[in-house]
Parts: structure tokens; C-alpha cells; sequence
């Protein structure tokens, strides 16, 4: 526990320190739609405060992750390297420091290993070589073993959490030449110095895709495909999708994958109310369960149109193609059909009567209204009945228009009801019990008080 601490101390340190920049830069990238059938990113720095995009990468070289930036802002790094048809690396393998003072590129080293490279948080940077977890300077010296795998694995990919602290790395190896019944791979958590590891999984015959860290730090995402061990024409890839949870020194991992969300290519992004944001379908999910929550398309865009960035520490955001228009992505806001006095068209309210009038909550296929959380409804400024005794919200469950589908039906107190004269809408507000926003409105009259 006190390690815990300490890193969490460390972490917040971290965090403080780098608010201190000047202006953030975000690493970002877009598809690159020109180069086949794989998608390869273009990577950039975008500095919203000042106008500037910084282009690091536009062509068809192939790149796993975002730019990493160092401490201060004046640096970033990447590897890039081509690939033949069959998608298997042609030498060199280059790892490219940018400045951003000079917008210049350098190939600071070249390397037999991923697609990888971090600076840490001493501004060092991390890479894999030759299957082994290095590290070196930002000019590619004083080059540094901090570990090599055990038991014959090599080092495939890492992923470096926010604030830099942890590692994930997947360890891979082959029995033999066959990729489908003899590639294997297992995760290992460390610290980023190569400090502590420790082994997640047992190996898999299989191949990693993409990670997605926690907020909190306290777990993260894995997608992956399994094979089902046969060669040649009967071979077969399953997707996989493991949530992985630290708590109290032990690991607990729930397997989503047959959950809503386990769909082939879904790439998916912890948002800051913790649900689930998947960058390929456009949909949100619970990140507990892996149940659908919502369609997502209408208030995030798409990955093929814009610049994005889901790095570690940065959170979601978004630009236009040219840098412009940046914004960051943290729950979402649903628009639900409201429909209040649910049944009539006539929707009056009486202001005196002192009573409750009752809205329903519509749930469609892409949204569930009984997710929503009671105690933050509001309707034209009103919240809903508080039962004294029990402490509950009045509130139920019911499918009032007949579509199969459960709708939450509120009894909303008419005494704080207000709307401006003239007006003849009410706006719906609540959230979710997961902090999504969730919209909405439906006409009114209003009955004088007499
Ligand atoms: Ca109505
Ligand atoms: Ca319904």
C-alpha cells in the first residue's frame, strides 16, 4: 500500500508539473486513407493556443502509437518503418526525434525492434530492441538495458500508462515458423524503469491489437485475437476483450467479449465518466459490463474525418483536418424523446396545483432511459417528487409507447416548474449513472394558477 501511495503521490507531482507548460501540445493523428487496405496513421503536434500544426509523419510508413512528447514540450518521438506485402517490417526501423523549435526531424537511431518509443518521465526515452525493453537518450545515446523477457519471449509492444509511471508490454515468441499455431504472446506490468515485472496472463496463441488505460490508472482495456490453433485455410482469429482491475495487490480480469462491445476492429477509449467510447463503431458503452449505452455518432465524429488523440494523460480530443476547431471529449450528451404527460397530446400543466406531472423517459435502440439517474432530473427548472419517508425518487419503469422497450416514467414537482411567458417548451436535463449528459424537450402549456 505505501508503494501505492508514493506512486500516486509521484503521479499527481507529475500531473501538477505539466499543467505548468505554456501551452499544451497534443499528439494526434489522422488516417491516412491512401494506403490500402491497412490503416496507417499520419501523426502531428497540434498546439491549439497558438494555431500551429506540427506534421511529424504523412505518408505510408507505418506507426502503432501517437508521438510521444517529452516534459517540456520541445520534443517528440516516434518509430516508423515500411512494410512488405505481406505487413512484415523492411529494415530500418527508425526511430525519429522532432523538434518543435526548429520543426525538424532526425533519425536519432536505428533499431531491430517496434513500433514503439516513449520519452519517460525523465525525459529519457523507452523503446524495444532486438525483443529487449531499452532506454536512451534524446539524442539516441547512452543506450541502456532495463530488461529482457524470461523464457525465451521477446518484447512485441508497450503501452506506458498517464503520468508515465507503469508499463504494459506483451511478450511474444514463436515455437515455429507458423504464425496461426504456434505464435504466442502474455502481458507483463512494470514499472517504467523495468522495475518489477509482472506476469498478467498466461500465454496465449494469439496476437495483441490495442490497449486503453483506466483514468485512474487502476486498470485498463485489452483487445486481442485469439487463434484457434489451426494452420493454413482453417485458420481462425477470435476478438477478445479483457478488462483488467488493480485492486488491494491482486489483478482481477472480466472478459467483455461477449458483451456488446466484443465486435471485430472495436477500438475502444476510457472516457472521464469512466464508460467505454468506441472510436470505430461511434457508440458508448458501461465499461463494467460491456452493455450498450448509447450511439455516439451524433456528438462524436468520425476517426476518418478529423484529427484525434487518445494518448496517454490527454484524454479524447478532436480537430478538424487542419488543426483548427479543437476539442476535447469527456462523457457525451445524449438527445432522448421526452414526452411529457405521456399518452396526451395536450401536455398542460396546471402551476398551482401544487401536484406532480408525470414525463417519460423514451428508450430507443440506441439509448436505455432507465439508465438514467433520478436525483438529476430536471424538467423546466423542476426535479422530480422526493418520497419523505423512503428517501426515493418517484420514478418507475414502464414501456409507455408500446415499442417493447422500457422508458422511465418521472414525476416531476409542478411548484418549481417554470417557463418564461410566451414559452411553450420544457427542456429535459439528467444524467446517466454512469455521468452522461442525457437532452431533451417536448412542448407545454401552461395552465394559469387560478
Ligand atoms: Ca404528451
Ligand atoms: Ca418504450
Amino acid at each position: 500500500m505505501k508503494s501505492l501511495h508514493l506512486f500516486w503521490i509521484t503521479l499527481i507531482m507529475t500531473l501538477l508539473c505539466a499543467g505548468d507548460a505554456t501551452a499544451q501540445i497534443v499528439p494526434m493523428a489522422s488516417i491516412n486513407t491512401t494506403c490500402g487496405e491497412h490503416s496507417f496513421l499520419n501523426l502531428y503536434l497540434n498546439d491549439p493556443d497558438n494555431g500551429v500544426l506540427h506534421t511529424l509523419k504523412d505518408n505510408c510508413l507505418k506507426t502503432h502509437q501517437f508521438a510521444s512528447l517529452n516534459s517540456s514540450n520541445t520534443m517528440a518521438v516516434f518509430v516508423e518503418w515500411l512494410q512488405d506485402q505481406d505487413h512484415n517490417p523492411v529494415p530500418p526501423i527508425n526511430v525519429r526525434v522532432y523538434s518543435l523549435g526548429t520543426k525538424t526531424l532526425t533519425t536519432i537511431r536505428t533499431i531491430e525492434g517496434s513500433g514503439v518509443a516513449y520519452f519517460d518521465s525523465q525525459d529519457r526515452i523507452v523503446f524495444i530492441d532486438e525483443g529487449i525493453l531499452k532506454r536512451m537518450d534524446a539524442s539516441g545515446n547512452n543506450v541502456e538495458v532495463l530488461l529482457a523477457p524470461n523464457d525465451s519471449f521477446r518484447y512485441s509492444m508497450l503501452w506506458i500508462s498517464p503520468g508515465r509511471q507503469k508499463i504494459v508490454a506483451a511478450e511474444s515468441k514463436w515455437l515455429s515458423q507458423n504464425y496461426y499455431t504456434d505464435y504466442y504472446f502474455r502481458l507483463v506490468i512494470m514499472n517504467a524503469d523495468g522495475t518489477d515485472p509482472m506476469v498478467l496472463t498466461e500465454p496465449c496463441r494469439g496476437d495483441w491489437d490495442s490497449l486503453a488505460w483506466r483514468p485512474d490508472l487502476d486498470g485498463f482495456l485489452f483487445y486481442y485475437h485469439e487463434f484457434n490453433g489451426l494452420g493454413g485455410e482453417d485458420h481462425e482469429a477470435y476478438p477478445k476483450y479483457k478488462a483488467f482491475e488493480f485492486s488491494a495487490g491482486s489483478v482481477q480480469i472480466n472478459d467483455l467479449s461477449n458483451s456488446d462491445l466484443g465486435k471485430e476492429g472495436n477500438v475502444l477509449v476510457y472516457t472521464q465518466c469512466g464508460t467505454l467510447l468506441s472510436l470505430t463503431y461511434q457508440e458508448l458503452y458501461d465499461a463494467k459490463t460491456g452493455s450498450f449505452l448509447s450511439d455516439a455518432s451524433s456528438f462524436f465524429p468520425s476517426l476518418s474525418e478529423s484529427l484525434f488523440s487518445s494518448f496517454e494523460g490527454v484524454g479524447i480530443s478532436f480537430a478538424d483536418p487542419d488543426g483548427s476547431n479543437f476539442r476535447r471529449f469527456e462523457c457525451g450528451v445524449i438527445t432522448a424523446a421526452i414526452d411529457v404527460k405521456p399518452g396526451s397530446d395536450s401536455n398542460c400543466v396546471n402551476l398551482g396545483s401544487a401536484g406532480v406531472i408525470p414525463v417519460a423517459v423514451l428508450s430507443s435502440n440506441n439509448f436505455d432511459a432507465t439508465q438514467i439517474d433520478p436525483a438529476t432530473v430536471s424538467l423546466a427548472g423542476a426535479s422530480i417528487k422526493l418520497v419523505a419517508k423512503s428517501g426515493r425518487f418517484l420514478a418507475h419503469r414502464e414501456d409507455v409507447n408500446g415499442d417493447g422497450l422500457l422508458d422511465l416514467v418521472c414525476q416531476v414537482l409542478t411548484e418549481d416548474f417554470f417557463l418564461e411567458p410566451g414559452e411553450s417548451t420544457a427542456l429535459f436535463e439528467a444524467e446517466t449513472f454512469n455521468g452522461i449528459q442525457v437532452r431533451g424537450e417536448d412542448s407545454v402549456c401552461i395552465v394559469p394558477d387560478k
